[in-house]
C-alpha cells in the first residue's frame, strides 16, 4: 500500500471545496488515514517545499500556503501516488483536463487548489512533515474486498 501526503490550499479551503475534495477521493476508494485544518508555519512550509525554496516563485508560493488554514490529509491505497496526482491535474490548471480537480476548480497556476505528494517517497517525507506516525489511523473498511481483487 501506497501512501500519500494531501494538502488543500488555503483558496480551496476559503471556497468551500474541502468536501468535494475529500469526496472525490473517498469515492475512488482511497482510505483516509489521517486529516487537520490548520495554518501551516513558515518552517513547514519550507520543509514542505524544500525542492523550490531558491526558485524565483518560492516567496509567493510561501505567502499563497500561509495567507490561511490549510486541510491536510494522509491518503492510502494502491497506487495511490499516481492516482491521486491524476485526479488532482497538471501543476498549471490551464493545462489541467476538465474532470480533474484543477481543471474544474482552478484557473491560475498560483491558486491551484490542492497539493498531492508526487512520489512515494515525498509521500512518506511530506507526511512526517506535518503528522505523528501515531496519528496515522490505522482501521478496516467493509469495502476493502469490493475495491481490491
Ligand atoms: P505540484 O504542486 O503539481 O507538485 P510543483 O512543480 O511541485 O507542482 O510546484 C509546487 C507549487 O508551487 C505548485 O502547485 C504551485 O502552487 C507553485 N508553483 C509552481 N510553479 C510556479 C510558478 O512558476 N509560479 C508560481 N507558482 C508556482
Ligand atoms: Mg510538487
Amino acid at each position: 500500500m501506497e501512501r500519500s501526503f494531501v494538502m488543500i490550499k488555503p483558496d480551496g479551503v476559503s471556497r468551500g471545496l474541502v468536501g468535494e475534495i475529500i469526496g472525490r477521493l473517498e469515492k475512488r476508494g482511497l482510505k483516509l488515514l489521517a486529516a487537520r485544518l490548520e495554518k501551516l508555519t513558515p518552517e513547514r512550509v519550507n520543509s514542505q517545499y524544500e525542492e523550490h525554496l531558491n526558485k524565483p516563485f518560492f516567496p509567493s508560493l510561501r505567502n499563497y500556503i500561509m495567507s490561511g488554514p490549510c486541510f491536510l490529509m494522509v491518503w492510502e491505497g494502491r497506487g495511490a501516488v499516481g492516482i491521486i496526482r491524476t485526479i488532482v491535474g497538471k501543476t498549471n490548471p490551464v493545462d489541467a483536463a476538465p474532470g480533474t480537480i484543477r481543471g474544474d476548480y482552478a484557473l491560475d497556476l498560483g491558486r491551484n487548489v490542492v497539493h498531492s505528494s508526487d512520489s512515494p517517497e515525498s509521500g512518506n517525507k511530506e507526511i512526517l512533515i506535518h503528522f505523528k506516525e501515531t496519528e496515522l489511523t490505522s482501521y478496516p473498511r467493509c469495502s476493502d474486498p469490493w475495491l481490491y481483487e
